[in-house]
């Protein structure tokens, strides 16, 4: 078999998304998302202006060698914009194998080492008890594990705390948006806000926090150490995780477990903090971390240090994405928990698939051929792409910050 013909389908669906499909001379195809949140041309013009040419006339069972020349090839290694590009192909080829082979990708991937992929959703609100309310909602839904965020006194927005419930979207159009941010303020909400809710829900219901990475290290400490009572299930990127060496000091004040590396892209941004055991949860993704491949090495890693996975899966993953860390999540030994942020009904029209929640807490990729997902082409162009930028994020005195 061999590939013929690489194309990157850009569609805005109420986001953006870049898709690459590659084509092959038995007339079967796979499917990669591109899509890297606020940056996506980049990703799109490094795909068709520099790697597709190359891609032409391989054969795409050759995932590993195929994943080693872009990434050694370039000579300029590493990134969100490369890995996100390698990660498009990495999973497109995966796809094609599937099919071809006619199983889904979990079995080439070692196949089922559990029934369902248990997933985690999102509930906030402006107050604690909107908030509260949300997490309802979701035990209402059957789901055993709810990500918590509220809205701050004195402070107009914040992280997390979405317009659409349902459906949170941290990109707006048009330029950046400004936040305004008081780490003070914070670190004596949250707490409050964990405290109603194991008041409200018990103690079965697992609980996560995302700080989104504002913190620092000694910070970090007293807000995990201010929510042990409560025992959540994970507190994810308290701190930047530029200064590795910095999450020692988390770990010398609290044993609330740690998540992290949403933004990682190899498995060399996460060495040091995997190798010291200094995280819990590794949530690095399958499509800004470089594919199943990589993934999964990375997955490897982690096991020996007793470190579980737990992708991100924002809204911005698109559905290729998801249903790619779905094969990978039913298949890897050390399983934790995936994110699970609901896509728009538009969105799910473009790109029809075959998981689906079951009511009960987990997601299924399904049992049909490749990765189970498909591109409505004809719909996809009827949403030209529209810019959007995640926000950026000022403290109260107009210092910028980390957002
Ligand atoms: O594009 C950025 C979002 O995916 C990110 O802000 C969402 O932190 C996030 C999460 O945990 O889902
Ligand atoms: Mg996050």
């Amino acid at each position: 078999m061999k590939i013929i013909r690489a194309t990157v389908n850009v569609t805005c669906p109420g986001r953006n998304f870049i898709t690459l499909k590659i084509e092959t001379d038995e007339g079967i195809y796979g499917l990669g998302d591109a899509t890297l949140n606020g940056r996506e041309l980049a990703v799109a013009s490094y795909l068709t202006d520099h790697l597709l040419p190359c891609l032409i006339g391989r054969d795409p069972f050759q995932t590993e060698d195929i994943w080693h020349y872009f990434y050694r090839g370039a000579y300029w290694r590493r990134g969100p914009v490369t890995m996100t590009a390698i990660a498009a192909i990495d999973m497109a080829l995966w796809d094609i194998k599937g099919k071809a082979l006619n199983t889904p990708v979990y079995n080439l991937l070692g196949g089922r080492s559990r029934s369902g992929v248990m997933v985690y959703g999102h509930a906030n609100g402006r107050d604690i008890e909107e908030t509260s309310d949300e997490v309802a909602h979701y035990v209402e839904m059957g789901y055993l594990a709810v990500r918590a965020q509220t809205g701050i006194p004195g402070l107009p927005s914040t992280y997390g705390v979405s317009k659409d419930k349902m459906y949170y979207e941290p990109a707006e159009k048009g330029l950046p948006v400004e936040n305004v941010w008081s780490t003070e303020k914070y670190l004596f909400h949250v707490p409050q806000l964990f405290e109603q809710l194991r008041l409200r829900f018990g103690h079965d219901l697992h609980l996560l926090h995302d700080a989104h990475h504002r913190l620092t290290p000694i910070e970090a400490g007293r807000l995990g150490k201010s929510l042990e009572p409560y025992h959540l299930f994970w507190l994810e990127d308290p701190v930047p995780a530029e200064l590795q060496e910095g999450f020692r000091l988390i770990r010398q004040h609290t044993i609330t477990p740690i998540a992290l590396g949403e933004v990682f892209n190899t498995i060399w941004d996460a060495e040091h903090l995997l190798r010291e055991q200094l995280i819990d949860y590794i949530r690095a993704t399958v499509v800004h971390a470089g594919g199943l491949t990589h993934l999964r090495k990375i997955a490897d890693f982690a096991a020996i240090y007793h470190v579980q996975t737990g992708c991100h899966g924002a809204t911005d993953l698109s559905p290729v994405s998801m249903a790619a860390a779905l094969h990978f999540g039913i298949s890897v030994p050390n399983f934790g928990i995936q994110e699970y942020m609901r896509h728009t009904p538009e969105t799910d029209a473009v790109f029809p698939h075959t998981y689906s929640y079951d009511g009960k807490g987990y997601l299924h990729p399904g049992d049909g051929p490749g990765l189970g997902v498909d591109l409505d082409e004809t719909l996809a162009a009827k949403y030209p792409y529209d810019r959007a930028y995640l926000p950026i994020n000022r403290k109260l005195d107009g210092t910028m910050f980390h957002w």
